[in-house]
């Protein structure tokens, strides 16, 4: 379902063993070095959905091969089974590409995190963002190009769900207003939400 101009919505696009899988590695690739932290954003505040990353490291506002707003190790390699997803979960929305998905950011929320407006615009590639939904379902804000305010569109987003954020949705403002806590699939055994964005970063090797 298109959520707009460039924005596909696949709604349980990951099977349950394949969402089970990701979670395990998330627990993994969580731990230090380079593990899950907080993000301070330059105001002196702090962002209430932790993160890390692979491949890069994301801080605000810009990318690194170190944690360098964490313990500042180097972050863990961009599997290569997970650059391979993130072209398949394109190519499932109906992009084309030829540039390999070099980043996974994954934020963790718990059911107080939220995410305020913001537009992801620190990569130096276009390609489109992938983004997998895990555990708690959320409402996931889509607004548009130009303002961080209205019109935006409200949509629930649950684990197993797949969004592809391409064209003229890759700079489209949005964020997270809520997590609806217990609401993640039993057999996961998480509480919270994961979202794994799959980028390309354009900064080359
Ligand atoms: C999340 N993460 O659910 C979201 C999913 C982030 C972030 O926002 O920056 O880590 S990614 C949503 C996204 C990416 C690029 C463009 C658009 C949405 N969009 O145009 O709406 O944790
Ligand atoms: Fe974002």
């Amino acid at each position: 379902t298109d959520i707009g101009p460039g924005a596909v919505h696949l709604p349980d696009w990951l099977t349950p063993p394949a969402q089970l899988r990701l979670v395990e590695a998330c627990r993994r690739w969580a731990k230090p070095p380079a593990g899950l932290r907080l993000v301070r954003t330059p105001g002196g505040g702090t962002m209430t959905a932790r993160q890390f990353g692979l491949g890069w490291h994301w801080f605000p506002y810009g990318y690194a091969r170190e944690a360098v707003d964490g313990d500042g190790a180097p972050v863990k390699p961009m599997p290569s089974w997970l650059a391979a997803l993130g072209r398949s979960a394109a190519e499932a929305a109906g992009f084309e590409g030829e540039e390999a998905y070099d980043i996974a950011l994954v934020n963790f929320y718990d059911a107080d995190a939220r995410m305020g407006m913001h537009r992801d615009s620190d990569e130096k590639s276009g390609a489109p963002v992938v983004s997998l939904s895990l555990g708690d379902t959320c409402v996931f804000r889509f607004g548009n190009p130009r303002t961080r305010t209205k019109p935006y569109t409200d949509i629930e987003l649950r684990s197993g769900d797949l969004v592809v954020f391409g064209g003229p949705s890759r700079l489209a403002y949005h964020g997270v207003p809520r997590v609806l806590p217990g609401t993640a699939p039993p057999e996961l055994g998480l509480t919270g939400r994961l979202n794994i964005t799959l980028r390309v970063s354009g900064l080359g090797e």
